[in-house]
């Protein structure tokens, strides 16, 4: 329980590598798994990864990892703006809370300027692409000694 770290992405961020290039970079999303993976070997970490276009089953997933996981590093995509049901899972949940956006919201349209998983996030990585992906891991690490 204490190393295993849940790495948890919310709608369309399957389509990673493949649409909007400009905005997202060219890594897919299994790119970003082997990265991080690659990363933790470092560390004493488990990483385990998931990607939902469903609210409810990013709700479930949170839900499952309380008690079983030490930290939950977190890219709610779209959700983040509109999710009271995920900050509310997120707020039971008993450990460390990541939040990852690979752009940077607060350049971009005002509705993406708020996030409610910012409420719980102890700490949240944005604007540097899909590297806020492993400088979250390394975080994890520091704050999981
Ligand atoms: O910057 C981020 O990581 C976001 O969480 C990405 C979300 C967006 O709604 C948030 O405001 C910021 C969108 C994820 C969509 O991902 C795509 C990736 C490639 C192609 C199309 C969509």
């Amino acid at each position: 329980m204490i190393n295993l770290v849940h790495i948890i992405n919310g709608p369309n961020l399957n389509l990673l590598g493949t649409r909007q290039p400009e905005i997202y970079g060219n890594t897919t999303l299994n790119d970003v798994e082997a990265r991080c993976s690659n990363l933790a070997k470092n560390f004493s970490l488990n990483l385990k990864f998931s990607q939902s276009n469903h609210e409810g089953e990013i709700v479930d997933t949170i839900q499952n990892a309380n008690g079983l996981v030490a930290g939950i590093i977190i890219n709610p995509g779209a959700f983040s703006h509109t999710s009271v049901a995920i900050l509310d899972a997120l707020n039971v949940f008993e450990g460390v809370v990541l939040e990852v956006h690979i752009s940077n919201i607060h350049r971009r349209e005002e509705f993406r300027h708020k996030s409610y998983v910012s409420l719980r996030a102890d700490g949240v990585i944005c604007g540097f692409g899909v590297r806020g992906y492993e400088i979250a891991v390394e975080h994890m690490n520091e704050l999981l000694q």
